[in-house]
């Protein structure tokens, strides 16, 4: 056999949007999410539940260029107050990174920003691919009623940046007004020091 990193398949089951084999798995529950959310006190009446929030099932290949990074997260449907349930969110440790994300199920929106403070948003319905441009942080909100399945794919090296988004917070919130999923400003938010 040569020294080449050798090919291989992972099956992805549509219905329940889980790996074969399951890879490197990230769960994160409300508790893992503090600041995030806008209201504060139902954010800490929901930790008493703790309710799991999202999975994310990661196959498992080097962090190095030139490999492909590609993972499945399933992002569950629920609300902290009128807040959707909702991913942490990140740029790339390697800014000018890209992403893709494809919805295989469920529906959702594709929160986006830059360290400028430029906003910009898509929907995600199933067969939605979306291009994240290098230099966007994201983040997913589910705005339906069942799981809201997606794929991703990104440069190996791209790695995750997290303290942005902790100390910015996002530019815009999701939250349900008349029974609609509306965006609203949230003001919280700071913009970066660049
Ligand atoms: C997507 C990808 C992953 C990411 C996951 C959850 O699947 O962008 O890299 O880990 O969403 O998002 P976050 O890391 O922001 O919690
Ligand atoms: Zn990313």
């Amino acid at each position: 056999m040569s020294t080449l990193f050798q090919p291989f398949a992972t099956q992805l089951d549509f219905e329940t949007g889980k790996l074969n084999p399951k890879g490197k798995v990230i769960i994160r529950h409300l508790s893992d999410m503090k600041g995030m959310y806008l209201d504060e006190g139902e954010f800490e009446n929901q930790l008493k539940k703790n309710p799991l929030i999202y999975e994310v099932y990661n196959v498992v290949v080097p962090e190095t260029m030139p490999h492909i990074q590609h993972c499945v997260t399933i992002l569950h449907p629920g609300k902290v107050g009128k807040e959707y349930f909702m991913t942490k969110g990140h740029y790339h440790e390697v800014l000018d990174r890209a992403e893709i994300y494809f919805c295989l199920k469920g529906k959702g929106e594709l929160l986006m920003q830059t360290k400028d403070g430029e906003f910009s948003s898509l929907e995600m319905v199933p067969g939605t691919v979306a291009y994240v441009a290098p230099e966007w942080a994201h983040r997913t909100v589910n705005t339906g009623e069942e799981p809201f399945v997606f794929f991703a794919a990104y440069p190996g090296d791209a790695g995750h940046d997290y303290g942005g988004i902790e100390t910015e917070g996002f530019v815009k919130a999701l939250v349900e007004q008349n029974d609609k999923p509306t965006y609203i400003e949230n003001p919280r938010y700071i913009q970066a020091v660049k």
